[in-house]
């Protein structure tokens, strides 16, 4: 069982990262062979970014991956630029990637929407990037939040469109979505996911934050002006602090409504800012001491870029040959 996931170097990682997919990552790692998490510095290019500050951003989400429990020896973690068979590749599979689905891409309309000065070519052939990122490993399995799940679907579609086209090579890959959790909301819009772009300071909660900045924020979140502690469609707020809780407690979304019965939503605030610090309180410090250790973080991404090469070489060898690219065998 092959897993793969991407994850953005976009310097601090939010609640909505970890409960959606970090912790997808660490039970991929139980059971991966490999479970194969990357960097996607290339991805990040594809919105305006500040070329100096990407380098420690990449190095801060390799700190926060093991502080939530990525071993590098018992995963592979790198850097996407350190193999250039990513954007080789995405090249490649843009040949079958349709042009008309790329343009249905909500991902892509919210992200131009809010691009002040030049929506990128690179924005568009984002999900194609994230195909080739997949596919190049033959992944069976992808943990991630629910946004993904547009783009999982066109992964899928460029598999098949390139096996049918070419020969077969690549493998369709699933998405592995969590239960309970799969769209974390923001806390003072909780009609939109909280998001590293989208979100206020107020509206997200840094997997970093200290714990009385988490007790606050969540103190201060968005919701009805009902009084109870229940799912539904039209309080999004309270459903979205349900789900929290349910998931740093470990229990499901009914015991959580159970629970609360009866309580006002100040107390049920409290108790979840006090789950939600305690859930992050051991990444954040564990954060810390492994984000001191540059060397070792470089070492760890370089010896997961060796590991990641012994995969995507002979892959790549495979789609040239396929494709009829290179001197004629
Ligand atoms: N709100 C969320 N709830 C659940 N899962 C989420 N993910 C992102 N937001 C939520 C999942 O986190 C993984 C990494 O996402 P990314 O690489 O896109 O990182 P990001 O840029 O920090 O994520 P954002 O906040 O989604 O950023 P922008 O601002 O770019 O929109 C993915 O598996 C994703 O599903």
């Amino acid at each position: 069982m092959r897993i793969f996931s991407g994850i953005q170097p976009t310097g601090r990682k939010h609640l909505g990262n970890y409960i959606g997919a970090i912790r997808g990552y660490l039970e991929g790692q139980e059971r991966g062979d490999p479970a194969i998490y990357c960097i996607v510095d290339l991805h990040a290019t594809s919105v305006s970014y500040d070329p100096t500050t990407l380098p420690g951003y990449v190095l801060d989400t390799a700190a926060m991956l093991m502080a939530a429990g990525l071993d590098p020896d018992r995963c592979i973690l790198f850097r996407q630029s350190d193999l250039h068979e990513h954007s080789e590749l995405c090249w490649l599979l843009s040949s079958v990637a349709p042009y008309g689905d790329l343009q249905r891409m909500t991902q892509f309309k919210d992200k131009a929407e809010r691009e002040q000065e030049l929506v990128r070519t690179s924005l568009f052939l984002y999900p194609v990037l994230q195909a080739a990122d997949i596919l190049l490993y033959k992944a069976d399995e992808v943990p991630v939040g629910d946004d993904q799940r547009q783009h999982l679907e066109l992964a899928r579609e460029i598999a098949r469109r390139f096996n049918s086209t070419y020969a077969e090579v690549f493998v369709e890959p699933e998405a592995v979505i969590p239960g309970t959790g799969a769209r974390i909301m923001d806390l003072q819009n909780p009609d939109a996911k909280m998001s590293t772009t989208g979100s206020t300071e107020a509206g997200l909660v840094y997997i970093d934050d200290e714990p009385e900045a988490i007790v606050k924020k969540v103190k201060r979140a968005q919701t009805d002006s009902g009084t109870e502690i229940v799912r539904a469609p039209d309080k999004q707020g309270i459903t979205n602090l349900i789900d929290i809780y349910a998931v740093a407690r470990g229990v499901s979304s009914e015991e959580v409504e159970r629970e609360f019965a009866g309580q006002g939503y100040g107390a049920f605030k409290e108790a979840v800012g006090e789950a939600t610090a305690q859930l992050l309180a051991p990444v954040r410090e564990r954060y810390r001491e492994l984000r001191a250790d540059e060397a070792a973080i470089e070492g760890a991404l370089q010896q997961g870029a060796d590991r990641a090469r012994e995969i995507a070489v002979p892959s790549m060898a495979e789609v040239h040959a396929v494709m009829g690219l290179g001197a004629r065998r």
